[in-house]
């Protein structure tokens, strides 16, 4: 597994998968979701329409992740996860977000994807702190990589991951962690 920093837009990456920063409703919203919803065209809100609810309005939980076509997208596919909203670290906001890039990432696996491409999950309009959100990101991308290769070796060294910074300042914070 090589992990990449790249600054653009997330939309435009062909990927096996990209990961969208959603909500708990993933009928699309503001923020990278919207952006992904654009790109990938009304297909991908049927799509999410037809994720089964666990419970009224909640198609995935917080934490969680699921995964649909990429439609008009050049990735493959999209891993929707839905980042906590931050109000001051303690509020399980932490073990949280591990949950999404470990779920983001088993997807993947089970999915076959030898590359996946992730936003700056919950740090816009979620409000997460973004250094303290790089480093969970960084930091569980790397445990997957030492799991994955204690099992099989060839598999994790085929699979890259992309952190895609929307801003100069998000790559800036990504290059310093990694
Ligand atoms: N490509 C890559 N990154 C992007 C793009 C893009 N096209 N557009 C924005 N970003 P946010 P959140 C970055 O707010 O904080 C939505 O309404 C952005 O600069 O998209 O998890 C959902 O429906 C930031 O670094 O996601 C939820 O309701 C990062 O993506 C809510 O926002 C995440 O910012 C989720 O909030």
């Amino acid at each position: 597994m090589r992990i990449k920093i790249v600054k653009g837009d997330i939309t435009t990456l062909a990927v096996d998968a990209i990961v969208n920063a959603a909500n708990q409703v993933m009928l699309g919203g503001g923020g990278v979701d919207g952006a992904i919803h654009r790109a990938a065209g009304h297909e991908l809100y049927e799509a999410c329409l037809k994720v089964p609810e666990v419970r009224p309005g909640v198609r995935c939980p917080t934490g969680e992740a699921r995964i649909t076509p990429g439609f008009k997208l050049p990735a493959k596919f999209v891993i929707h996860t839905v980042g906590p909203v931050y109000r001051d670290g303690q509020h399980g906001e932490p073990e949280k977000l591990v949950a999404c890039y470990r779920n983001s990432l088993a997807l993947a696996a089970e999915n076959g994807c030898k590359s996946i491409a992730f936003p700056c999950i919950s740090t816009g309009i979620y409000g997460y702190p973004k250094e303290d959100a790089a480093k969970i990101a960084v930091r569980e991308v790397r445990e997957f990589l030492a799991a994955k290769n204690a099992k099989n070796a060839k598999d994790a060294e085929e699979m890259d991951v992309i952190f895609c910074c929307f801003s100069e300042r998000d790559m800036k914070v990504y290059q310093v962690i990694v």
